[in-house]
C-alpha cells in the first residue's frame, strides 16, 4: 500500500507564539474541524490532544513540540504545536528545522510579546514561511487594530492581512477575508461558518485592504505586476500563486483572524494552508553537510532526519523524523551517517499527541515516528545504504542557567548520572558537566522553568531525590607586578635523600611582554593552558648550576600550582617564569624534589607579585517591554553589572550588560517574577576580569587550606 499522501499533500505547520497565545487550542479546533475528534478538548480543562503529558496537565500549559496531524480536503497537515517560554526555545527550534511554515499567534488583547519577537527572529534565521493569526478575537479586552499595528511595527510591511473582524469581544462573530472578498458568519458555537458577500458598511474597508494586498502580491512578481496593469485586477489563483511565492521567500506574511476558544476561523485557515502555503517538495532543497542539494522527492533515495526523541515509559524511545527524500517504509534498513550503525525501521508511526497510528510507508516531506532505534540520537541522518548523506543539525540554543546536582542519598551517584544522560538525550538544550576544577556536576539549562522540569523528570521518571545547589565559580588567578623566590628542598632521612632548590623570576604575561632583563634566556616554551591564559616558561640558567633534566620537573611543580592557585585553589593564568638559578646535589637530587621546589618558589613568589583574583563576566542581552526597561536595569546594576548598550526594537528594548557570573545564578527567576515572563534573556561568557579588592580579600579569606600536603 502506497503512502496515503504523496508529498505534495503534505503540509507541515508549526504553531508558534508566546505562551498563552492559543496555539495548542488552535491545533485542538484543527483536528476537531476535521472530523478527528469527536468533542473539542480545551487547554484549561485538560483535556486537550497537544498537551498530554503530566506535567503539562499539572501546569496547564505546554513544556513539549507536539507532532499532531489533520486531514482536510485531501491534504494532511502535520501540526508541530510548540511550548511559548523561552526556556524550551529548543523544542521551537527542532520543531523550525522539519516545518515548511510557521503560524504565529497573536494575542489580540496582548499584542506582540516577547515570545512572539524571539520566535520571529528564529523565523527570519531559517527564512520560515510565515502566517500570523489574531487570536482570542472574541475576548472583551481583545484589539485587533492594536495588535496588527505593534505586529507592522515589529515585522514590517511584510505583514498582509488577509482577514479582519467585523466585531470584536462577546460580538464577534464575522470575519472578512479580503482575499476572496467574502464574510465568513459563524455560529454561537463556531464550526463551519456561511459565506456572504461583503456587506455595504464595509466595502470601502474592504476594497481597501483587497487593493493593498493585490498591490502587495503584484510588487513582489514582474509577471502579476504586468498583468496587474493590464486588467487592473488578479484572480484568485494568481493571488494564491503570487502568495505562496512571495511566502517561499520570505517576502509576506498573510494575517488572518481567528478565535480558537470558539472554533472560529481554523477551517480557513487550513484551507489556506493547503493551497497556498508550500509543501517541502515547493521549499528550497536540504543541503548535506558536504554541500550538496537533496531534492525532496519521493522517488529520491530514502533519507530522513530525527529532529526529536522521546522516551516514553513502558514503549522505549520514540523517534520523530522528517523523510527529507525518498520513501520510507516499515521495515527498511538505513544508515546512520554520524556513526554509520545500520538501522532497522521496524515500525513507522503517524502521530497524534500520544497516540501512534501505524502506517506502512512516509513520503518525502512527511513527518513521523519511530520506535527502539538503538544508536540513533536527535540531529542524526538516516539514509540508503551505499549512499553518504548528512543533513544539518540543528544548533540548540547556549543555556542560561546552570546548576550544581547531587544525589540526596549517597550512593546514588552512578543511577544520577545514568537519569542525567537519559534526559540529556530527550533534551539537547540540557548539558551535563562533571566539572573537575569545581568538584560539581554541572547542569547547563536554559532557566528555572526549563529546571523545574528536569527535576520533575529526575523525581517522577527516574525515582530519584536531588539536591540542586549554587555552583562554584571558575575564578583564575594571576599576578600584577614581577617577584622572585627561592626554595630549597631539602630531606635527610636515613638512606637517600632529597634535595633540589630553585630561583625563578615570575612576571605577569601579557603577548608583546619584552624579554627579561638581566638574565640570558636559554631556552623558551610557550603552553597555551587548558583553562585559558599562558604560562611561558624561560631557561634561564647559567653555568649549569641546575641539569637541564630537571627543567621539566620543575615545570611540574609550577603546574601544579596553577591548577591550584595559592589564593583560592582556582586556576592560575597569563604568567611568564624565569627559572635563573638553583642548586643541585650529586646524590640526593631528583626529580620529585626539584618538583617541590619549584612548586614552593613559583609559590612563594606569587605571594609576593600582588596577585589577583580574575573573576568571569558574562555578556547578557535582555529584551524587555519598554516600561521595563528602569527596573531591568536597577536590576543589572545591582549585579555589579555594566550596561554596554540599548537598542529599541519595536516597543521592546534590548540591554546589553556585561555581568559577573558570580551574581547570575537567580537572575532567571528574578527576571521572571520582575516582569511576569515578559522579557527574555540569553547569556554568553565574555571574558575574566580582576575582582575588586574588597571581594577578593573575601574570598581568599574563606579560602584556608594547609598547603604543601595538598601539593603532594
Ligand atoms: N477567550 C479566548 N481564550 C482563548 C482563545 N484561545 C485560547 N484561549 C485561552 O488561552 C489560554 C491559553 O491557551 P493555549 O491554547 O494553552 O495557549 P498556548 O500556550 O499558546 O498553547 C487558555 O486558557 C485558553 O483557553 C480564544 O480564542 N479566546
Ligand atoms: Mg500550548
Amino acid at each position: 500500500m502506497p503512502a496515503e499522501f504523496d508529498t505534495s499533500h503534505v503540509k507541515n505547520i508549526a504553531l508558534l507564539g508566546h505562551a498563552g497565545s492559543g496555539k495548542t487550542s488552535l491545533s485542538e479546533c484543527m483536528l476537531f474541524e476535521a472530523g478527528l475528534l469527536s468533542r473539542k478538548g480545551s487547554v484549561d480543562e485538560r483535556t486537550t490532544v497537544g498537551d498530554y503529558h503530566e506535567l503539562e496537565k499539572e501546569r496547564g500549559n505546554s513544556i513539549f513540540s507536539k507532532l499532531m496531524h489533520t486531514k482536510w480536503r485531501g491534504f494532511k497537515i502535520n501540526i508541530l504545536d510548540t511550548p511559548g517560554y523561552d526556556d524550551f526555545a529548543g523544542e521551537v527550534l527542532s520543531a523550525l528545522r522539519v516545518a515548511d511554515t510557521g503560524v504565529m499567534l497573536l494575542n489580540a488583547t496582548a499584542g506582540v510579546e516577547v515570545g512572539t519577537e524571539i520566535t520571529w527572529e528564529y523565523t527570519e534565521r531559517f527564512r520560515t514561511p510565515l502566517i500570523f493569526a489574531v487570536n482570542k478575537l472574541d475576548h472583551d479586552k481583545s484589539d485587533y487594530d492594536r495588535t496588527v499595528q505593534q505586529a507592522r511595527d515589529h515585522f514590517g510591511s511584510r505583514l498582509a492581512i488577509i482577514q479582519y473582524p467585523v466585531q470584536q469581544g462577546a460580538g464577534f462573530h464575522e470575519i472578512i477575508d479580503v482575499l476572496r472578498m467574502t464574510l465568513y458568519k459563524f455560529r454561537d458555537t463556531g464550526g463551519k461558518p456561511d459565506k456572504l458577500p461583503i456587506p455595504e458598511a464595509e466595502r470601502e474597508r474592504a476594497d481597501r485592504l483587497h487593493r493593498e494586498l493585490v498591490e502587495a502580491i503584484a510588487s513582489n512578481d514582474e509577471t502579476l505586476m504586468e498583468h496587474y496593469f493590464d486588467k487592473g485586477e488578479l484572480d484568485e489563483d494568481e493571488l494564491k500563486e503570487g502568495l505562496k511565492n512571495a511566502m517561499i521567500r520570505h517576502e509576506i506574511f498573510p494575517l488572518f483572524c481567528l478565535s480558537a476558544e470558539r472554533n472560529m476561523g481554523s477551517g480557513r485557515l487550513m484551507g489556506f494552508i493547503d493551497a497556498v502555503c508550500p509543501s517541502a517538495n515547493e521549499m528550497p532543497p536540504q543541503q548535506t553537510l558536504s554541500g550538496d542539494a537533496l531534492p525532496c522527492r519521493a522517488d529520491g533515495p530514502p533519507c530522513l532526519f530525527v529532529y526529536k526523541t522521546v522516551s516514553e515509559s513502558h514503549v522505549g524511545d520514540l523517534s520523530y523524523f522528517k523523510v527529507f527524500s525518498g520513501t520510507v517504509r516499515a521495515g527498511m534498513e538505513l544508515v546512520n551517517a554520524s556513526n554509520g550503525v545500520v538501522e532497522k525501521i521496524s515500525q513507522l508511526f503517524m502521530m497524534e499527541g500520544n497516540k501512534r497510528i501505524p502506517v506502512n510507508e512516509l513520503a518525502a516531506g512527511d513527518i513521523g515516528a519511530t520506535l527502539k532505534l538503538r544508536n540513533t540520537h536527535v540531529n542524526n541522518t538516516l539514509h540508503a545504504r551505499g549512499r553518504s548523506i548528512d543533513l544539518h543539525p540543528i544548533a540548540f540554543p547556549p543555556s542560561n542557567l546552570t546548576v550544581a546536582i547531587e544525589p540526596l542519598k549517597k550512593g546514588e551517584e552512578e543511577r544520577l548520572s545514568q537519569a542525567l544522560h537519559q534526559l540529556r538525550a530527550e533534551d539537547p538544550t540540557l548539558v551535563i558537566e562533571v566539572s573537575s576544577e569545581l568538584r560539581q556536576t554541572l547542569l547547563h539549562c536554559q532557566g528555572d522553568m526549563h529546571l523545574a522540569v528536569a527535576r520533575w523528570k529526575i523525581e517522577n521518571q527516574h525515582h530519584l531525590q536531588v539536591r540542586f545547589t549554587r555552583p562554584r565559580i571558575p575564578y583564575r588567578e594571576t599576578i600584577r607586578r614581577p617577584a622572585e623566590a627561592s626554595y630549597r628542598h631539602k630531606k635527610q632521612s636515613g638512606g637517600a635523600g632529597q634535595f633540589g632548590e630553585v630561583s625563578l623570576r615570575i612576571e605577569p604575561f601579557f603577548d608583546g611582554l619584552a624579554e627579561p632583563t638581566g638574565l640570558t634566556v636559554r631556552g623558551r616554551e610557550t603552553i597555551d593552558l587548558p583553562w585559558g591564559g599562558k604560562l611561558v616558561y624561560y631557561n634561564c640558567i647559567v653555568g649549569g648550576a641546575i641539569d637541564a633534566r630537571f627543567l621539566p620537573s620543575i615545570q611540574k611543580g609550577i603546574m601544579e600550582k596553577m591548577q591550584e592557585g595559592p589564593l583560592t585553589g582556582s586556576h592560575v593564568r597569563d604568567i611568564r617564569v624565569c627559572v635563573y638559578d638553583g642548586k643541585m646535589h650529586a646524590v640526593d637530587s631528583n626529580d620529585l624534589s626539584f618538583k617541590l621546589a619549584g612548586l614552593m618558589a613559583f609559590r612563594q613568589a606569587f605571594q609576593e607579585a600582588d596577585p589577583q583574583i580574575l573573576e568571569p563576566l558574562y555578556r547578557v542581552e535582555i529584551t524587555t517591554p519598554e516600561d521595563l526597561t528602569g527596573a531591568v536595569m536597577g536590576d543589572v546594576q545591582s549585579r555589579r553589572g555594566v550596561v554596554e548598550g540599548m537598542e529599541t526594537e519595536g516597543h521592546f528594548q534590548k540591554i546589553i550588560a556585561c555581568v559577573p557570573l558570580a551574581e547570575l545564578h537567580d537572575f532567571s527567576s528574578s527576571l521572571r517574577s520582575l516582569s511576569q515572563g515578559r522579557a527574555k534573556f540569553r547569556m554568553q561568557f565574555d571574558s575574566y576580569a580582576p575582582l575588586a579588592s574588597e571581594h577578593q580579600k573575601k574570598l581568599a579569606e574563606s579560602y584556608a587550606r594547609p598547603e604543601i600536603e595538598a601539593a603532594l
